[in-house]
C-alpha cells in the first residue's frame, strides 16, 4: 500500500534533529566563561551533523570544563581527573561505531593527564579532543596549571609562576602518529565552529586547543587580544579553513597554511602572540588503533569466556605434576 506524502514529511521532520535534542542540563559556569560558547559550538555541530544522541557520547575528567558531558543529552561519562582519554579509548575499542568527543581542562589534561594524553595521540583513535585552556585550575579556585603563563599570579604562584608555560600544540605535534591539531579562541564564534567540524571530521584523534576565557579568576588575561585584532593569525587554506568575508574584513592578519605541512606547522604552533587560529595539521592517512586491532568485532559470551579462560591457563600452576599446560583432552 503507498504511503500517503503528508506522512512521509512528518516522518524526516520526525529524524533530523534540533538544537533541543542536544541540550541537556542548564550550565552552572560563570557568565562570560568561555565554556558557554564551545558548548555552543559544539551542539550546533551535533545538530548540523545530524548525530544521534544515542550513538554518542561525550566523555570528561573533573574541572569546571569537564562538567561538560553534563549539558549535553547524549551518552556521557564525567570521569576522574585526568583520566578523561583511557575511558574514551575504552568506549572507542568496545564501540567504534559511536561517536566519541573529550572534553579536558589545561589541568587535567597537561598536568595529572598528561601521560594519557601523549599515549592518545599515538594511539590516534577517532574521537574529537577538546581542551579547554584557561591557563588556570578554574575548579579548584585558582591555582597554576601547566599552561600558566610565566609571572602569572595564583594562589600556589602568589609571587607569579616562574616557569615558562608548557605549549599543548607544540608537544602534541611532537609525538609520533599525530594526525589531526587545531586552535580556537572562545571570543570567534564562526571560526570556533569551523574549526571543531572539521575536527569532527577527521578519521583519528583531532586535537583542538581552544583558548578559553576564566573570568572568575583571569579577567583580564585575554584583553589584548580581544580588543586587537591583529593579535589573531587567521590560517587560511583550500585544505584548511576558508573564512568568510565578513570575518576575514575584521580579522585582516592572515597567513595561507597548508595543513599537510608538520614542520611549518610546528613553527605557527610556537608563536603566542599573535594567536595562531585555524587548522595547523592534518594527516587522514594515519592509521587508528581500533582499526589495526579490528575493535568492536561482534562477541558472544561463549567468545569472551573462551578468550579469559585462554589468558588464565598462560599462568595456571595445575597441582599435579607441576604442569603449566592443561592435560592434553
Ligand atoms: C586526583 C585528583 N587530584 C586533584 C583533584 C582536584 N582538582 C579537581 S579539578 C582540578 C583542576 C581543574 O583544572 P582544569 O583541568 O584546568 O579545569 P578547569 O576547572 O579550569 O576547567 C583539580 C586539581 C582531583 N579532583 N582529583
Ligand atoms: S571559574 Fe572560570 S572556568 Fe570555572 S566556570 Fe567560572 S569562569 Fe568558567
Amino acid at each position: 500500500m503507498a504511503i500517503p506524502v503528508t506522512q512521509c514529511i512528518i516522518k524526516l521532520h520526525e529524524e533530523h534533529h534540533n538544537l533541543e535534542d542536544y541540550q541537556g542540563g542548564v550550565p552552572r559556569w560563570c557568565s562570560g566563561c568561555g565554556d558557554n560558547a564551545i558548548l555552543a559550538a559544539v551542539q550546533r555541530l551535533c545538530r548540523d551533523e545530524d548525530l544521534a544522541p544515542e550513538r554518542t557520547v561525550f566523555v570528561s575528567g573533573i574541572g569546571c570544563s569537564s562538567r561538560f558531558p553534563h549539558y549535553m543529552k547524549t551518552y556521557g561519562f564525567h570521569g576522574i581527573h585526568g583520566r578523561a582519554f583511557p575511558i574514551a579509548e575504552g568506549v572507542k575499542m568496545a564501540r567504534p561505531d559511536l561517536s566519541v568527543f573529550v572534553n579536558t581542562g589545561d589541568g587535567d589534561c597537561c598536568s595529572i593527564g598528561a601521560a594519557h594524553w601523549i599515549h592518545a595521540i599515538r594511539y590516534n583513535m577517532n574521537m574529537t579532543v577538546i581542551l579547554h585552556d584557561n591557563h588556570v585550575y578554574g575548579l579548584t579556585k585558582k591555582q597554576a596549571s601547566p599552561t600558566s603563563p610565566m609571572g602569572m599570579k595564583s594562589n600556589t604562584t602568589p609571587r607569579g609562576a616562574v616557569l615558562e608555560a608548557l605549549n599543548p600544540l607544540t608537544v602534541t605535534l611532537g609525538v609520533q602518529n599525530v594526525s589531526f591539531v587545531a586552535q580556537g579562541v572562545d571570543w570567534i564564534p564562526d571560526l570556533l565552529y569551523d574549526i571543531i567540524a572539521k575536527a569532527y571530521r577527521h578519521r583519528g584523534f583531532s586535537f583542538v586547543r581552544i583558548i578559553q576565557r576564566c573570568p572568575e579568576f583571569l579577567p583580564k588575561m585575554f584583553e589584548p587580544w580581544l580588543h586587537d585584532p591583529g593579535k589573531t593569525l587567521l590560517l587560511t587554506h583550500a585544505n584548511g579553513l576558508t573564512p568568510s568575508a565578513e570575518t576575514s574584513r575584521i580579522y585582516k592578519n592572515q597567513r595561507e597554511h597548508d595543513p599537510l605541512d608538520i614542520h611549518k606547522a610546528r613553527e605557527i604552533a610556537s608563536g603566542e602572540d599573535p594567536i595562531p587560529v585555524g587548522i595547523l595539521y592534518q594527516n587522514p592517512e594515519v592509521p587508528c588503533y581500533e582499526e589495526v586491532r579490528g575493535a568492536g568485532q561482534p562477541r558472544t559470551a561463549e567468545h569472551i569466556r573462551a578468550g579469559l579462560e585462554a589468558e588464565f591457563d598462560k599462568v595456571t600452576i595445575w597441582p599435579e605434576e607441576g604442569r603449566t599446560q592443561p592435560r592434553a583432552a
